[in-house]
């Protein structure tokens, strides 16, 4: 049955959020390294039988910002301010500055709160000029995905400018973008006619485009980007992306899939990582008893280890858009902080673009 639209936009928002609550203990600690299929199933049975505190789970920095830009959406009617979110990026900082943020972004988030002419110069400023590569752009991206396909073009510039607020390297914008076309994606596929090599496929002819001498990307970057900081065209996206249909066919190891894609802090490690989790888990997976095709999705992109709270939350908003939140339990909903805002943030968006 294919969930509705309301349902995929709920599915998203609570994905992310789920993703990032149930990744969060293991950024810090790591995924055990023997069995950590079974231990992470072992881990999610818990979840409303051990477990059973409302707003357990912790969310952290991913989605204390998703919501900063769901929120700025819905009071500017689906369109993206970069200065109302700026602000909102600052005050939620300020109010909550504990959820576990990147350590440079910091500067940029405390910047916010004073009069700037330009909004965009603290991150053009961050890493000597170089700007962050780190994912922190599109952890928090999904929100901006949510519109009509007909908003595509868009949709793409809204997702650049929600980065550059603080990461105005071109691999931190560029995977920004490719989160949002993965979930953007997802929200309009159909499960029961989808093609894993025409999605796939798509991703890598925006990606191409983005990352080709003298696209808009390009013209944004900065001229003193390093290269071998992850500066400008770098190809590091459509590389990866190449490796998605040798991965699937293999069947590869998740530590091999970890090693070839990334598990990192920055972007470009990253993202790739999490849209290959949600391809790979369409599937079941060796080793995961679940049936739940979400869940199985989060519970593997945790195993990747590394940015746990980052590749589930970015995951599990594909997932949920693909999925709808049907198959988000009443248990995850009731443990993870915050589900209820993004439903309701989730209803906003979606009376704005489909009502
Ligand atoms: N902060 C965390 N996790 C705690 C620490 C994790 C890690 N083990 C560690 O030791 O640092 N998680 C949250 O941060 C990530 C999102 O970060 P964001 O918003 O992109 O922040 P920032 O500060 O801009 O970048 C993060 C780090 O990436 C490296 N980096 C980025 N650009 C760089 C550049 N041009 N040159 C060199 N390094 C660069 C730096 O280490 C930054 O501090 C998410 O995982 C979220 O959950
Ligand atoms: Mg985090
Ligand atoms: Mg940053
Ligand atoms: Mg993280």
């Amino acid at each position: 049955l294919t969930p509705t639209l309301r349902s995929r936009l709920q599915g998203c928002l609570v994905g992310a959020v789920s993703g990032d609550c149930l990744g969060a203990p293991y950024e810090i600690c790591g995924v055990p390294p023997k069995d950590t299929f079974g231990s992470l199933t072992t881990f999610f049975e818990q979840i409303g039988t051990e477990i059973k505190e409302k707003d357990y789970f912790r969310y952290t920095d991913d989605t204390a910002m998703c919501r900063c830009i769901a929120e700025s959406l819905i009071e500017n009617k689906g369109n993206l301010n970069s200065e109302d979110l700026a602000k909102k990026f600052g005050i939620e900082y300020t109010h909550a500055p504990n959820r576990g943020y990147g350590a440079n972004v910091i500067s940029v988030l405390k910047a916010f709160n004073k009069d700037l002419d330009d909004v965009f110069e603290p991150a053009r400023m961050q890493f000597k000029g170089s700007g962050s590569y780190g994912n922190g752009g599109a952890m928090r991206v999904a929100p901006v995905a949510l519109c009509p396909e007909a908003d595509f073009d868009k949709m793409i510039e809204a997702a650049r400018q929600s980065a550059l607020l603080t990461h105005s390297n071109f691999n931190g914008y560029c995977g920004t973008i490719l989160q949002c076309c993965a979930v953007h994606l997802a929200l309009h596929s159909d499960p029961a006619t989808f093609d894993t090599d025409a999605f796939i496929d798509r991703l890598l002819e925006v990606m191409e485009k983005e990352e080709a001498p003298g696209s808009p990307a390009a013209k944004v970057s900065r001229p003193n980007n390093d290269s071998t900081a992850g500066g400008t065209q770098s190809g590091e996206y459509c590389r990866r992306l190449r490796l998605f249909k040798p991965l699937l066919e293999e069947d590869a190891d998740i530590k091999k899939v970890a090693a070839e894609l990334g598990n990192e802090i920055s972007a470009h490690k990253s993202v790739p990582a999490a849209i290959y989790s949600f391809l790979r888990c369409r599937t079941p997976v060796e080793g995961i008893s679940s049936s739940n095709a979400l869940e199985r999705t989060i519970l593997y992109a945790i195993s990747l280890d590394g940015d746990t709270d980052t590749i589930a939350s970015m995951a599990g908003a594909i997932a949920g858009a693909f999925y709808g939140v049907e198959p988000i339990s009443a248990d995850w909903r009731t443990m993870c902080e915050g589900t209820d805002v993004a439903i309701r943030q989730a209803d906003a968006i979606y009376d704005i673009h489909f009502l």
